[in-house]
């Protein structure tokens, strides 16, 4: 298939008003017959009908209006059926089409397939076209009506029950919707269950489907959605809109989960939960995601993307509110700073590489290889900015108008931004770079200071990134507070806008010279430079009012312990160490903000610091640095980690929430530095009496760090060795802790098990996912960790293409490394290239990461 050209739009030359379809589910044969009722848009300019169909669709029969058109007009070629205009009536008419699928032998997870029995579907971005002969794209929007016949008890789709029998089950969706969001699911569940009143009195039925034996770990999710649906309404003005709304979990799944209409369907990591199995960050993300496809209802599904270059337009959106979501549920300043370490470590790694696209790409291949952290994270602080620039009134006034304007239709980039401009009259014309340009803009700032008048110097750069060697100005919001020397606040936060390549701002009549607390909240996804010394950095740390400022004070003084540690120099953590020092000291600082100022930046944070600073890398050396600090911090703090760590000990029942998860990771955090200095006899101790999985992984993880897991790894697989979420952290533990000389061995002698049960992808991604975050182990000096990689990615790439594509951004970073490191990613990439039939999927990404 050709790359396909934003530019290259054309609206589909035919309007559909109802697809019907009737399955008949059997493990090797499914039967699908689907009668599409269609009309041509310009009776009198004929066009063919072209539908999307995979090479696995056995065509039976094809009629038009009950008639076999002639055989002379229609064609097969590739993906896409066509069926030409001379044998189309010009008027209204109904294709009928039969094809018959193989779900058993679709192991890429993109169609039709079964799932530990279940049958399942996954349509989103091009599924659709592997069950039947259909225009897939989003554009193209109907309303369906479904039958599906089948003896397993529970048969789902899309929208409202219509009617049931032995056997049998009809569904309908009356909102019209393209095809990546139908699903069918069929197979032995069992529902828990509940309901919801909307704000207008309706009543819905609300479903939980898991296996039998689940019951007691999905009602965490099910109170998740009931606070999604009323937080939708009371923030967004957005009511639920069918009868029901079914959830349903299955195993095997590509991604978290997928909100097709009425019926989400989700990893079962991202809805299983009890204290016993899962971790407090692993309630967080099921809060987020049920969240997240909840509100897609609305952004996505009521109103969705005209093409897939504009995934970022119900991407982005989603991201943006189920972030305010969880802000409102849990502490929003810790949200924040979670979500941009998220950001630096995912997004802006993808825009340091090769692989660095814009928010709304302009050019694809496969459109698999662009659900990214720039899509989704990036797409989701570009609304951001637009928030802060056009205010909290303006913004709400632009979400009306993009629901009562945009309700039914397949929409842009450009919709959404002139929904803005008219609600708020504002020009976004020069904000439009953020959705169009590729790379982290690098705002460096200096100060001038004389005779009360504080200056700041400001300049714009954004590196070239692929296809994209020039980058004009953006407008970029800058928070910014300035604070006196005693400590108190002088200018509260201000935001400027930075328009130009190179502006200054002046602040007169100050008493004394203040330090300048800038990006708070970070309000633009920018790298900021400034020469600050590590006392000004210190004073931020003790006194910004602005949380997420105080926090990156103390990860900026961090960075720069650990870039000098890493290029040699002795001691230099002191002055993070001395204020980390006085924050544990402090208690009127919450134990959340405790916990993130004491965990370190990651290795790959680093890394990535350094690449910025155009020095390259040395991942042995990054290591090492960091481990030392960790000891630096533990040795000088003992005392009070020790005490933090007593005092918080979990007594009484379990509670995922934000106070009990905050106290819980401010131990840990004190746990991991002191299991530097005990030799891990607390880790141990923790590990053999912890009630909850939080604090289990969280001592598991210090003993392989340690080396001495043996005993806790075996008891863990001898207790949970049946329940696959928890063996997946178990594979995934071993790895991503590990010692960077043993990780790889350690990985490969996991793969070996008969429980590396590779085709599933949550087994697959715990296991080589967990090597690619061991930034030493994956940088190993002798290749090891990108061959081990290759290899499997090459082994996967033929099963399930979107699985090895995706891990294949484990290399993403490559070219910032030595001249050696290169030469052996590089060969490891050629190795994966050369594969024959090599996907599509894997075909792209491995050529621009390597052109
Ligand atoms: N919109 C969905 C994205 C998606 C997906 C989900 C599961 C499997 C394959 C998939 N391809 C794309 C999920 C979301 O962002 O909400
Ligand atoms: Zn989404």
């Amino acid at each position: 298939r050709p790359v396909q050209y934003l530019a290259d739009y054309r609206p589909y030359p035919f309007t559909l008003s109802e697809t019907r379809l009737d399955i008949t589910l059997a493990p090797t044969g499914t039967r699908v017959r689907a009668e599409i009722d269609m009309q041509p848009k310009d009776a009198r300019n004929a066009a063919d009908l072209m539908l999307d169909g995979g090479a696995g669709l056995r065509l039976g029969s094809l009629t038009i209006d009950g008639a076999a058109p002639d055989p002379a007009f229609v064609r097969r070629e590739g993906e896409v059926l066509t069926i030409g205009a001379a044998a189309l009536p010009r008027t209204a008419f109904t294709l009928a089409t039969e094809v018959e699928i193989d779900p058993e032998a679709n192991t890429a997870f993109e169609g039709l397939y079964l799932s530990n029995g279940i049958f399942c579907t996954q349509c989103e971005a091009e599924g659709f076209r592997h069950i039947t002969f259909y225009p897939d794209r989003p554009d193209v929007m109907t309303t369906f009506r479904v039958t599906l016949r089948s003896d397993l008890p529970v048969l789902l789709s899309n929208g409202n029950p219509v009617a049931s029998g032995a056997g049998w089950a009809e569904w309908h969706d009356p909102w019209p919707k393209p095809c990546y969001l139908f699903a069918l699911v069929a197979g032995e569940l069992v529902a828990v269950r509940g309901s919801f009143t909307t704000r207008s009195g309706r009543e819905v039925a609300l479903n939980v489907w898991v296996r039998p034996g689940d019951e007691d770990r999905a009602d965490f999710a099910l109170v998740s959605l009931i606070k999604s649906m009323r937080w939708d309404e009371e923030v967004y003005g957005r009511e639920y809109d069918l009868e029901v709304f079914n959830i349903v979990t299955v195993d095997d799944f590509n991604m978290g989960a997928m909100e097709n209409k009425g019926l989400n369907i989700f990893n079962s990591k991202l809805v299983l939960a009890s204290p016993e199995t899962a971790t407090d960050a692993d309630y967080e993300r099921i809060e987020a995601v049920i969240a997240h496809e909840y509100f897609h209802n609305w952004t996505g599904n009521r109103i969705t993307c005209r093409d897939w270059f504009q995934l970022c337009l119900k991407e982005g959106l989603t991201v943006f509110r189920d972030q305010q979501f969880t802000s409102d549920m849990r502490s929003a300043a810790v949200k924040r700073i979670e979500d941009v370490q998220v950001l630096r470590a995912r997004q802006f790694r993808e825009d340091q590489g090769p692989l660095a696209h814009p928010p709304r790409p302009d050019r694809f291949e496969e459109i698999n290889n662009f659900y990214t952290a720039t899509v989704y994270e990036k797409g989701a602080e570009v609304i951001g900015m637009l928030k802060r620039l056009v205010g909290d009134e303006g913004y709400a006034r632009a979400l009306d108008l993009y629901f009562a304007r945009h309700d039914g239709d397949a929409a842009t980039i450009e919709d959404w931004l002139k929904v803005f401009e008219d609600a708020t009259g504002r020009d976004l014309g020069q904000f439009k770079r953020w959705y169009t340009d590729a790379g982290t803009p690098v705002v460096t700032m200096t100060e001038e200071w004389q005779d009360g008048t504080l200056a700041l110097h400001l300049r714009q750069e954004t590196p070239p990134t692929p296809g994209q060697p020039d980058k004009p100005a953006r407008v970029i919001p800058l928070a910014m507070g300035l604070i006196g020397p005693n400590g108190d606040e002088v200018l509260p936060t201000t935001v400027l806008e930075l328009t130009e390549p190179r502006q200054s701002f002046r602040f007169e009549a100050l008493g004394a010279r203040p330090v300048v607390s800038m990006l708070r909240g970070f309000s633009a996804p920018v790298m900021l430079r400034r020469q600050l010394d590590d006392s000004a950095r210190a004073f931020l740390l003790a006194h910004d009012t602005d949380a997420f400022a105080r926090w990156d004070a103390g990860r900026d003084l961090a960075l720069s312990a650990l870039a000098a540690g890493a290029s040699g120099e002795a001691g230099a953590g002191g002055a993070y160490v001395a204020a980390i020092g006085r924050l544990l000291a402090d208690e009127g600082i919450d134990a959340a903000f405790r916990a993130l100022c004491l965990q370190l930046p990651s290795e790959e944070e680093v890394a990535t610091h350094l690449h910025a600073d155009r020095t390259v890398p040395d991942p042995a050396a990054i290591h090492a640095a960091r481990e030392a600090l960790a000891r630096d911090l533990a040795e000088a703090h003992e005392p009070v980690l020790a005490e933090i760590y007593t005092r918080l000990r979990s007594e009484g029942p379990y509670s995922p929430g934000a106070t009990a998860s905050a106290d819980r990771a401010l131990r840990l955090a004190a746990l991991h530095l002191l299991s530097r200095i005990d030799g891990g006899e607390r880790a141990e101790i923790l590990f053999g009496t912890a009630g909850n999985m939080t604090e289990r992984m969280g001592a598991l993880a210090a003993l392989v760090r340690l080396g001495r897991a043996e005993r806790a790894l075996a008891a863990m697989r001898d207790e949970f060795g049946s329940n696959r979420l928890v063996m997946d952290k178990w594979f995934s533990v071993q790895v991503m802790a590990a010692p960077p000389e043993t990780a790889v061995a350690i990985a490969r002698e996991l793969a070996a098990r008969p429980d590396f049960d590779w085709k599933n992808p949550n087994r697959f991604r715990a296991l080589m996912g967990a090597l690619a975050a061991n930034h030493p182990a994956f940088h190993a000096a002798d290749g090891s960790g990108y061959d081990f990689t290759a290899d499997w990615l090459m082994r996967m790439d033929p099963v399930n293409p979107q699985i090895a594509a995706r891990m294949s951004s484990a290399f993403e970073t490559w070219v910032r490394y030595d001249a050696d490191r290169r030469a052996r990613a590089r060969q490891a990439l050629e190795r994966i290239a050369a594969l024959e039939s090599l996907s599509r999927n894997s075909s792209e990404m491995v050529s621009r990461m390597i052109a």
